[in-house]
This record gives structure tokens, sequence and C-alpha cells, in this order.
């Protein structure tokens, strides 16, 4: 466990945060969670340390966009799902990959680049952990200096299963993830994760390299001022929709919201998660299911507002009790405070759905 389980280094400088209260790093943080739990192997810890160290990885070269080739630009192919693939996303999902690889507790990878899962670990009775990720999410971004993000899940499967095809060993709904989270780089890089005991936030310090406890225990207000939806599409939202977006602007809810997208979902729920407020990606006429993929971006992100608080549909259902079939499906997504998502309960059961 080199990587130092992320103690940080002696600095130079002892940051400022230092001489107010005591420094916790995110390893720190998941082992004393699993301390909680009697024999607990450590394994998990040294699995989520893979994840942190490539979005370190990727944070580097985020901020050095424009500056070297290989941060911007598309590579000319597209991924698994028709779309244009930036330098970024080859990259940051070959180190996912590679480092995640090196986990012995690691049995199944899937990304959203790649259109078949990996089997990692053969045979390894270790090897008990489906991670599925979207290393870089939001790329089209890059270019312009606007945020991006890593999303991920984490499930239990069982690798000597006898399957006909690797999608079978991690097509679980997200009710049985185990954990899940994000990193947001943006004007500061900040990882949240849920293992079920909360939602934890933690921002990368760059004068130690170490991602330290910032955001302890978040819930997500009950109610918040935004909703954040891309309204170029509302035409063809689904009459409920416009409806409801329609109640927020007007006032239904006791003010007038005000709309913020940035077209980046990690951006758009990490706001969303600590400001409250709602975040939508309806059925449009292009993406009648919705453009987000439910194993990788719905699931983490409804996993992190129910552990917060919050409420995470379909629509017109739980998100986490969708039974997936394609590790790559779609769904369409409304998450967020109980107010906000209250309403929308309201507006879906008076159209009759
Ligand atoms: P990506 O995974 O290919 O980057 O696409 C997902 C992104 C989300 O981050 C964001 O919420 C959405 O696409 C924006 O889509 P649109 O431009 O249709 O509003
Ligand atoms: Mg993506």
């Amino acid at each position: 466990m080199t990587e130092a389980t992320e103690q940080p280094a002696v600095p130079d400088e002892i940051p400022a945060v230092a001489a107010q209260r005591p420094i916790t790093t995110v390893q720190q943080h998941i082992l004393d969670q699993q301390r909680r739990f009697p024999g607990a192997s450590g394994s998990f810890s040294w699995l989520l340390s893979g994840i942190t160290l490539t979005t370190k990885m990727i944070a580097a070269r985020v901020r050095r966009a424009g500056l070297i080739d290989e941060a911007t630009g598309a590579i000319g192919a597209t991924n698994v799902q028709g779309e244009v693939q930036q330098k970024l996303d080859v990259y940051a999902n070959q180190v996912m990959v590679h480092n995640l690889s090196l986990r012995e507790s690691v049995a199944v990878l899937a990304s959203e680049e790649n259109e078949q899962p990996l089997l990692v670990a053969g045979e390894d009775p270790m090897a008990q952990y489906g991670i599925i990720f979207d290393p870089l999410d939001g790329s089209s971004n890059i270019d312009v200096g606007v945020s991006v993000g890593t999303t991920f899940s984490i499930l239990k499967c069982d690798p000597g299963r006898k399957v006909n095809d690797l999608s079978e060993l991690v097509l679980q709904p997200g009710t049985r993830q185990v954990a899940a989270g994000y990193v947001v780089y943006g004007s500061s890089v900040i990882l949240v994760y849920t293992a079920g005991n909360g939602v934890h936030g933690f921002t990368l310090d760059p004068a130690i390299g170490a991602y330290v406890l910032s955001h302890e225990n978040i819930r997500m207000p009950q109610q918040g001022k935004y909703y954040s939806v891309n309204e170029a599409y509302a035409d063809s939202f689904p009459e409920v929709y416009r409806t409801y977006l329609d109640r927020l602007r007007k006032g239904a809810l006791g003010q007038k919201y005000g709309s913020r997208y940035i077209g980046s979902m990690v951006a758009d729920f990490h706001r969303t998660l600590l400001k409250g407020g709602v975040f939508l990606y309806p059925p449009t006429a292009e993406n009648p299911d919705g453009k987000l993929r439910l194993m990788y971006e719905a699931n983490p992100v409804a996993m992190l507002a129910e552990q917060a608080g919050g409420v995470a549909t379909t629509g017109d259902r739980r998100v986490l009790d969708v039974m997936p079939t394609d590790i790559h499906q779609r769904t369409p997504i409304v998450c967020g405070g109980q107010v906000e998502m209250e309403d929308f309960r309201r507006c879906t059961i008076e159209a009759g759905l």
C-alpha cells in the first residue's frame, strides 16, 4: 500500500487548516469507518485508494489542459455510446483500468468507454468487487475550462459464478451498491463518497497531494433556489416535466426558482447536493430514455442523494430500484431535495402517472 495510503508527507509549510483542526485524509476516514466492522480486512480502503490515485492523476492532467497537447481535443473516434471521445476520456479510462487492475479485491471493471466489462481477477477468491465508472463525465467541457468529473459505483459480485456474459456479474440494481461517489474537477478538486453511512466530501489539498475531509456528513437542504436542466430541449419534454418547471418558475413552491446548468452532471449534481434544488435530465425527442447512464451516472448520484436526505427518481420510480439489463442503459433522472421532489411527485400523480 505504498501510495502511502495517502498519509500526507511532511509538508514544507503546514497548511492553514492543520493549525485549526486535525487533518483527516480520505484514507484515514475509510479506515475509521472500516474499524466499526469487526473482521474488515482493509481491502476496501485499498481499493478506494486506486480510485483516489487515479483521480489525482486525472486532476493533474485536467489542470494542464491548454498547455499540453494530450489534454485537449478529440481523438477522432467514438465510444460505445457513439459519442466523440476526447483525448482525456481515453487517458482517464486507461489510468482507471490500470490502477484498479492492481487491486486484489477487484473482480470486474466496467467503464463508459468500453463496450464490455473486463474480468480482472479471474477466480481469485479475494476478488469480490465490481466497479463501474465513467472516467471523465462531461468531457466536452475540457476545452473550455469548465468543470468535469469522474463517477463510480461499487458492487459486490462473484467472479466464480458461471455466466454467459461478464455483464451479468454487475447487472444489479443500485440498492446493491456498497459504495458510490464522484470527483469534481472544478475550482477545486473534491471527492464525495458514501459507503452507506452518510455522505462525506474531501478536497484535494495541492500542497500535500491528499484529499482532506472538508465536508463531513453532507445533508442536502430540504429546499434550494435553483433547478438544473437543459431547457433547450423543453419543447420535447413530456408534459409533466413542463408543468413542473413552470411551477418552479412561477413560485408554486413559495419562491420563484432560478436556473443553473453547467452541462457536466457531476458539477450540476454537486451544486444540488450542497445547495439544494433539483437536477433533471428528462426524456427528450432525441433521447426518449434520457441521456444519462443508469449504472455509472444515475446510480451513484441517486445513492448519494438518498444518503444525504434527498430523493432520486426516473420520473416514475426510485432510480435505485431499477433492475438493469445492459451496463450502458440510459435512464431519465429527477433528483433533489425533499420539497422539490415532493412537488414533482404531486405533478406525476396529477398527470396520472
Ligand atoms: P458524457 O458522459 O458523454 O460526458 O455525457 C454526459 C453529460 C453529463 O455530464 C451532462 O449532464 C449531460 O451529458 C449534458 O448533456 P446535454 O448537453 O444534452 O445537456
Ligand atoms: Mg462521460
